[in-house]
């Protein structure tokens, strides 16, 4: 079910126990015409997909979410509202497991910090890690519409429960730290948490001020990275995240370099 700051905003929910992708089921829907602000939520997926054709695993018990909105900013924002979900599911985990995100003080309910990092990060452009571990991922996904304008898809997959093993990097599941915690929890504090962000997104203060807090609790800033783009890999200390969300990287001869698209690998292999 929805949560009620979401119900009252006008979005709905359709729920399934095993779908294809959301994602795919999202577009489908904006296809048909549909005006938006609906979310698709299975526990199970069987054709789950990752950026760039990649593949997204999601085991009976994990949650997909996508929601499917026609926003009225201009084309050129849209792709900060791949920012805006990052934030909002790292502020929901911080609600949802206190322990892993107090450490900041960033969300802290009690504003406290003990000056340690958060155990829970946000990695550029879009993954949440636990412990340095993915539990999150999130796609992006456009469609022209017929009748104007155009739908954006925000697919969210989270190991809920479980995470697959053999990856080249490691991944891990909420469960790990909280035994008792399930999808349609995490879906609902996503859900409630999304409304809170969008709102401070579309309400005119935009990228800057949701990159100013996904800033805040960014995975590897002053590291030694390496970004496979397109074009080959660049290597380079992860400086920051510009305003716009582009990852800012400092190579060997001091250029700064602007980087809009790429899979950031920590460390210097
Ligand atoms: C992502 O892609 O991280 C975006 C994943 C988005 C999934 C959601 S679920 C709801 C909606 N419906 C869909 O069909 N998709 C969205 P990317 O950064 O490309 O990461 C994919 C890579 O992560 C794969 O190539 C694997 O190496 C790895 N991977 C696959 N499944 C994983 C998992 N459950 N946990 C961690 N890593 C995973």
């Amino acid at each position: 079910p929805l949560p009620p700051r979401a119900a009252a905003a006008g979005y709905r929910v359709i729920g399934f126990d095993s779908v294809g992708s959301t994602n795919a089921l999202a577009i489908d829907a904006a296809k048909a015409g549909d005006g938006g602000k609906v979310w698709f939520a299975a526990l199970q997926q069987t054709e789950g997909r990752g950026r760039r054709g990649r593949a997204w695993e999601s085991p009976y018990g994990n949650l997909a979410a996508s929601l499917m909105i026609v926003p009225d900013a201009p084309a050129s924002a849209l792709p900060g509202l791949g920012f805006v979900a990052g934030v909002a599911f790292d502020a929901a985990l911080a609600r949802l497991l206190p322990d892993l995100a107090l450490r900041s003080g960033i969300d802290g309910a009690d504003g406290t910090s003990d000056g340690q990092r958060a155990r829970i990060a946000l990695k550029w452009p879009n993954d949440l890690l636990a412990d340095g571990a993915k539990i999150a991922g999130i796609l992006l996904e456009a469609f022209p519409r017929p009748a104007g304008g155009t739908a954006i898809i925000i697919g969210i997959g989270v190991n809920v429960v479980a995470a697959p093993e053999g990856l080249p990097y490691p991944a891990s599941a909420l469960s790990a730290f909280n035994p008792a915690i399930d999808a349609a929890t995490v879906f609902e504090a996503l859900a409630e948490s999304w409304v809170e962000w969008y709102e401070i997104w579309n309400g005119g203060q935009g990228t800057p001020r949701v990159i100013e807090r996904w800033r805040e609790n960014a995975a590897g800033v002053g590291a030694e990275v390496a970004v496979q783009r397109p074009g080959g890999v660049l290597r380079g200390i992860f400086e920051t995240i510009d305003d716009a969300g582009h990852l800012i990287v400092r190579d060997d001869e001091g250029h700064r370099i602007a980087i809009t698209a790429g899979d950031v690998h920590f460390g210097t292999t």
